[in-house]
């Protein structure tokens, strides 16, 4: 059988890093889009690094950006993937308040452009939208595929807009096309500023003496947190069905950034109450409450299932921040992967 070729938009992000080694370690040929900018940003995937050069590279990287439509189209035609995970997007909801229309052009439109391409390449590729369980904004828990959706953010609304051109581009042209509706997935690769990695690394700094304080927004919000390399294999397992449909991926389980702080300051031996401070900056215009996925479905079709729950979620982050060196950057083993210009 000849090498399956997978495309992965936002490869250097969370998920896009987990997802690259996986589909490399079951014999793919991975590309990524990249976006340029004046420093690397593939610190999550410089591990995964092959010599373009050499014929037998099974990891290639592109420029690319979301808003640039034509891009895509000439990378699809070049590239003949035969699978397409779209996972990159402004995925930050506090910011998407400070720039909504950014995220309506990126996490919005951008799955149209890939979708038109798609359609116009005439390839018979399968597609994965990264659709969020923040679509289900205030709906009352618990979520499914069948809970009506009330986004609460820019980027929420970006979402919901996203699902359903999805959606329309599978029932009005026939395209495998599935969405993903994944709740919050973590991981030592989580960005810095999303609250669990925040938390973890701010246990670890204080623990060790780096930093006093932690300043947090909203500690009542409450979460579905599972572990960002099983949600990755629940994406993998989306496009491997016969026939595309859509599917929640959650642990079934919420806690709230409290909980959170708990379980990373207990695990280093502090007391989170006498470090974190409030402020104001990190609250939202409208917040999401209480997700709780039931991933029932994904279990039934897709026989996925999580094992890792949020408190041991909490000490594998709190673990890695704990093993990191204090102010040294760990170099790369390989010079950082670049695409071929
Ligand atoms: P992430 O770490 O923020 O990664 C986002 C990726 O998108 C990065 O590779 C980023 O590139 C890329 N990107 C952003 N804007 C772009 C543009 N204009 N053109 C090309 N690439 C662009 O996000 P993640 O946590 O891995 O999440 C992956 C996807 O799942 C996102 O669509 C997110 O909205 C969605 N999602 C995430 C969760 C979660 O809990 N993690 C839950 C549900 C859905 P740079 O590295 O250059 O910034
Ligand atoms: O916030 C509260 C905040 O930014 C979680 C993205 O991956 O998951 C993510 O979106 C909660 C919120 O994630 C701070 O108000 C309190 O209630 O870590 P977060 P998110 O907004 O749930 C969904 C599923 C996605 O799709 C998104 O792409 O924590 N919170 N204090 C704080 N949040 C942050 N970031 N910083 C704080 O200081």
């Amino acid at each position: 059988m000849s090498r399956r070729i997978a495309l992965i938009t936002g490869i250097t992000g969370q998920d896009g890093s987990y997802l690259a080694e996986m589909l490399l370690s079951k014999g793919y040929a991975v590309h990524g889009l990249i976006r340029r900018s004046s420093t690397f940003s593939t610190t999550r995937i410089d591990h995964l690094y092959q010599d373009p050069h050499e014929p037998d590279a099974r990891l290639r990287l592109h420029y690319g950006d979301l808003a640039d439509g034509s891009r895509i189209t000439t990378l699809l035609e070049q590239i003949q993937p035969d699978e397409v995970y779209h996972l990159a997007a402004q995925s930050h909801v506090r910011v998407s308040f400070d720039e909504p229309e950014f995220t309506g052009t990126t996490t919005g439109l951008g799955t149209t452009r890939l979708l038109e391409a798609i359609r116009m390449t005439g390839l018979p590729c399968r597609f994965y939208q990264a659709s969020s369980s923040e679509m289900y904004g205030i709906t009352a828990p618990p979520q499914s595929e069948t809970t009506p959706f009330h986004p609460r953010s820019p980027y929420a609304c970006a979402k919901v807009y996203a699902y359903w051109i999805t959606r329309n581009y599978r029932e009005a042209y026939g395209i495998h096309a599935v969405n993903g509706i994944l709740f919050n997935h973590e991981s030592p690769r989580r960005g810095e500023t999303f609250v669990t990695r925040k938390i973890a690394r701010a246990a670890a700094r204080i623990a060790r003496g780096e930093q006093q304080y932690l300043h947090l927004g909203n500690l009542e919000a409450r979460r579905d947190w599972g572990y960002a390399p099983e949600y990755v294999d629940a994406m993998w397992r989306m496009l491997q069905t016969d026939t595309p449909d859509d599917y929640v991926v959650a642990t079934g389980t919420s806690y709230s950034v409290r909980d959170f702080l708990t379980f990373c300051f207990a695990h280093v031996g502090l007391d989170w109450e006498r470090h974190v401070r409030f402020d104001e900056r990190y609250l939202r215009p409208s917040e999401v409450p209480d997700l709780v996925g039931d991933a029932s479905k994904a279990e039934r079709d897709l026989g996925w299932k999580p094992a890792v729950l949020t408190p041991e979620l909490a000490r594998i982050m709190t673990d890695a921040e704990l093993a990191e060196v204090p102010g040294a950057r760990t170099p790369a083993a390989a010079p950082a992967p670049q695409p071929q210009v």
